[in-house]
């Protein structure tokens, strides 16, 4: 699986490759079961009785390819963000003086100064994008992974605080991790417009933004080394920050005592319910275990399993909670009695 798979089953996330070579192992296969010699004793030189092998997990997973890159472009549609991405970038990507251009994101690398940051290139956004409208959100999910978002915003517009805002308030209804990390915000098309009129639109988002503010022109090659290097500079310190969170994170792990069951304690553990139909449900990681290995065809295996449930007290829990020899008992979906009945 690529860098940037998400693995879900049902809605919970059950890994995320991260690193390149990185290897997980979503679900196990079966734990095999004893085989008759095992089961070999003095009294018992040919036992009849062996464990079904457990079967394998089967589930039906989801994966998600989100894109890893450093810097995700955002902004309205006709922004001009996949030119400024070919201008910096070995990427190709589709431009054209229309909305909706770019339908698929697209990645390049630009390289300042020796180091190289990886660009994500994202569908444009606009308002009520966060409820479908237009091509949607889904696209953001790619620039949740990176660590810095270019905000850009086309200087012909004639409203650039109100356009930064509309977009501000997608990415929060997005996520609140999106609308928390860093941003820098690009003027662009600036050689379209007079420079005064471009101080007058960097003080207009100055009011609406703390974010480093640039102004850029793609076409004309204006700005966009030093944006290059503003980006480079935030990537290291979102980095550097990350990373230093992390390490906090793994201190505070070892430092505090923290008391929980040994995965041994949890797995013995069981408990024993009455179903509605008068029969006993005993539940349990090992319990369950030993059940699903039983050859329920065979009453050597059902007595061994009976065996277990006595040894565990199981048995004696459920003949204190009414459970008689003829009452059926129930784990992992099989029933049986708890006494071995004979035909008369
Ligand atoms: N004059 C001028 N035009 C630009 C500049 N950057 C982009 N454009 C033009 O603006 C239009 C839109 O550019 P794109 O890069 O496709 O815009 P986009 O933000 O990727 O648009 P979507 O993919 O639809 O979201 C194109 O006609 C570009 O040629 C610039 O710096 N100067
Ligand atoms: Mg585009």
């Amino acid at each position: 699986m690529p860098v940037g798979t998400v693995v879900y089953r049902g809605g919970a996330m059950l890994t995320e490759l991260i690193e390149s070579g990185q290897r997980a192992v979503v679900a196990s296969g079966g734990a095999g079961g004893f085989g008759n010699f095992h089961f070999k004793s003095s009294v018992r030189q040919t036992p009849r009785v062996a464990e079904l092998g457990e079967k394998g997990e089967k589930f039906v997973a989801q994966l998600e390819l989100k894109m890893v890159a450093d810097v995700g472009l955002v902004g309205f549609p006709n922004a001009g963000k996949s030119t400024f991405l070919s201008v910096v970038s070995n990427a190709r990507p589709e431009i054209a003086n229309y909305a909706f251009t770019t339908l698929r994101p697209n990645l390049g690398v630009a390289d300042i100064d020796g180091e190289s940051i990886l660009i994500a290139d994202i569908p444009g956004l606009i308002e009520g994008a966060s409820q479908g409208k237009g091509l949607g959100d889904d696209f953001l999910r790619h620039v949740e992974r990176t660590s810095v978002i270019l905000h850009m915003i086309d200087s012909m517009s004639s409203d650039v605080a109100d356009d930064y805002q509309k977009i501000r308030r997608e990415l929060a209804a997005y996520s609140a991790d999106l609308a928390a990390k860093p941003e820098v915000i690009a003027l662009t098309k600036i050689d379209t417009i007079d420079d005064e009129i471009v101080a007058m639109q960097i003080d207009e988002l100055r009011k609406v933004s703390d974010s480093p503010i640039y102004a850029i022109s793609s076409s004309a090659h204006r700005g966009t080394k030093e944006l290059l290097r503003k980006l480079v500079a935030v990537v290291n310190d979102e980095k550097a920050r990350l990373a230093e969170q992390a390490k906090v994170a793994d201190d505070n792990d070892t430092g505090r005592p923290i008391i929980k069951l040994s995965q041994e304690q949890v797995d013995n553990t069981w408990w024993v319910s009455k179903n509605d139909d008068g029969s006993y449900l005993v539940t349990g990681a090992k319990i369950e275990r030993f059940a699903r290995r039983t050859d329920f065809a065979n009453e050597f295996g059902v007595n061994r399993l009976r065996d277990i449930l006595g040894k565990l007290g199981v048995t004696s829990e459920l003949t204190k909670q009414g459970a008689t020899g003829e009452s059926i008992i129930e784990i992992a979906g099989h029933r049986f009695t708890l006494v071995e009945q004979w035909d008369d």
